[in-house]
């Protein structure tokens, strides 16, 4: 794997290191016209797996995971997932293989109330061990479903755990080390709703699957039998055909009124630039790990992978219009360097588009003016600063790949600590810390955005960036059980860039 993140490397130098001034005058003339990123990006991509667009399934009715509220037995609302291998139509006239959670590709939506004493039963049926972990759970250590819990085939694994998360949308994805890239490609992917009182009379849009909409934003490859073609790329899979909530470039009817859509970043490497077609103004409410303040006005959300995103859209003067939802990922600045880009990462393209219907009867016409109280930590209260620096060759964090057998850091229980992590290499890393749900200092020495003022579990970091995010390691201590750190893009991360820690 990591040949061919050489191998794309050297092509880029062979092509554009020569300096012959022929080459530099035509590299000038491409410039002028604006296609010399078009032409790098597609030298680069050269030889990488492109689907026939031809074949596609395309347009076809957003699906919506089912909702699951679980069973209650005995004081606990208990959920059942079984991991399997299923079937799709993505190519016309064939078939593709898909793994799902209880169903052909993708899960239910779990929903749960904070506070609920919650069950999962995951009995793994894929023909070869995995795992499944709740990505953005503050839980201990041997619930995480991380590396360290694996699942056999054929065996069930019980988790059990409170509820100690503000209602936020989370997810759940398999986590074996080495295998969580293909894993969650072929499909396995799932999102958490959890809920409170406080929330639900927020006045928010709340009526799941009609104006309360979930949008896992996928990437993927297709070969013309069907199949699903993962090329295992080290520096990231990015596929060339979008996909939301398992359909390719799908439409959704919404009603003319205002909607709400919880965006997940669940390609393996890809990082979006949302907007819409006619550039209109959304307003962002949640990040990762609960509401914002107020909510804050957009008209672009950069979103990396395993971020996720609630944003209201007011669609109330729209009826019988036709929006795109797009990523403007032409726009994004100092993501990646040119030879780790493909022809998608220099676009601007369609991800969705939306109709609209008429409204609902009970319609929800207003943004909410206040949404929530952030307890800040001031600085002066941590206890410790930690250093991360993370590098792309060997793929290592603080010099070390990943390794089972090697604890990286030991946090004392209930410390705040600022976690510094910093970014020498020339691709994007968006940073994830499992166990906590931190807010974020300053990128670089400035503020953040406001609409990243808000708790995280997944932070981007740019190249040449240094990330400053706080936190407190609170609930669990265990010191025999790590949690993990690590890079979401799956291909890093499977790669080596991940550590681990535990909390005494
Ligand atoms: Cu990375």
């Amino acid at each position: 794997m990591a040949k061919m993140f050489r191998i794309s490397r050297r092509k880029f130098l062979i092509a554009f290191g020569g300096g012959s001034a022929s080459l530099l005058a035509s590299l000038f003339v491409l410039s002028r016209f604006g296609a010399l990123d078009r032409v790098i990006a597609g030298i680069v991509t050269a030889g990488r797996p492109s689907t026939n667009k031809e074949i596609l399934i395309t347009g076809q009715r957003l699906p919506i995971p089912e909702l699951e509220a679980g069973e209650m037995i005995g004081g606990q609302r208990v959920f059942d997932l079984r991991i399997q291998r299923g079937s799709m139509a993505f190519v016309t006239g064939k078939q593709t293989p898909t793994f799902g959670y209880n169903g052909e590709m993708l899960g239910p939506t779990l929903v749960m109330d904070k506070g609920d004493d919650v069950v999962l039963n995951v009995t793994n049926n894929l023909g070869e061990p995995t795992i499944t972990h709740w990505h953005g759970l503050h839980l201990p250590a041997v619930m995480d479903g991380g590396p360290h819990q694996r699942i056999e085939d054929g065996e069930t694994w019980r988790a059990n755990f409170t509820i100690l998360n503000e209602p936020a949308t989370y997810w759940y994805h398999p986590h074996l080390d080495g295998k969580t890239a293909d894993h969650v490609y072929h499909g396995l992917s799932g999102l958490f709703i959890i809920k409170d009182e406080v929330t639900d009379n927020l006045g928010l849009p709340q009526q799941y699957g009609i104006d309360d909409i979930p949008l896992i934003v996928q990437d993927k490859f297709f070969n013309e039998d069907g199949s699903l073609n993962y090329p295992g790329t080290s520096e990231g899979v990015k596929g060339d055909t979008i996909l939301v909530n398992g359909a390719i470039t799908p439409v959704l009817e919404v009603p003319a009124q205002v909607v709400q859509f919880r965006l997940l970043a669940a390609s393996n490497a890809r990082i979006h630039n949302f907007g819409f077609s006619d550039n209109r103004q959304f307003y962002q409410i949640g990040t990762d790990g609960g509401l914002l303040e107020t909510p804050v006005p957009l008209t672009r959300l950069l979103l990396s992978t395993g971020e996720r995103a609630e944003i209201l859209v007011d669609f109330g003067a729209d009826e019988n219009r036709e929006i795109k939802l797009r990523s403007y990922s032409s726009e994004r600045e100092n993501i990646d360097a040119i030879w780790a880009k493909d022809l998608l990462d220099i676009s601007d393209f369609d991800v969705m588009t939306i109709r609209v219907a008429a409204a609902t009867q009970d319609a929800v016409t207003r943004l909410p003016g206040s949404l929530a109280t952030i307890a800040r930590f001031d600085e002066s209260q941590a206890d410790t600063t930690r250093t991360f620096k993370l590098q792309m060759s060997s793929f290592r964090i603080n010099r070390e790949s990943m390794d089972m057998n090697r604890i990286d850091e030991t946090v004392k229980l209930d410390d705040v600590e600022i976690w510094e992590v910093t970014n020498s290499s020339e691709m994007s890393h968006p940073f994830h810390i499992h166990d906590i749900q931190f807010l974020i200092l300053t990128k670089n020495g400035s503020q953040p955005p406001n609409n990243e003022r808000g708790w995280k579990d997944v932070v981007l970091v740019k190249p040449g960036e240094t990330v400053r995010i706080i936190a407190q390691f609170s609930d669990f201590a265990d010191p025999d059980t790590p949690f993990m750190y690590h890079c979401h893009i799956l291909e890093h991360e499977d790669g080596g860039m991940m550590g681990q820690f535990v909390v005494v």
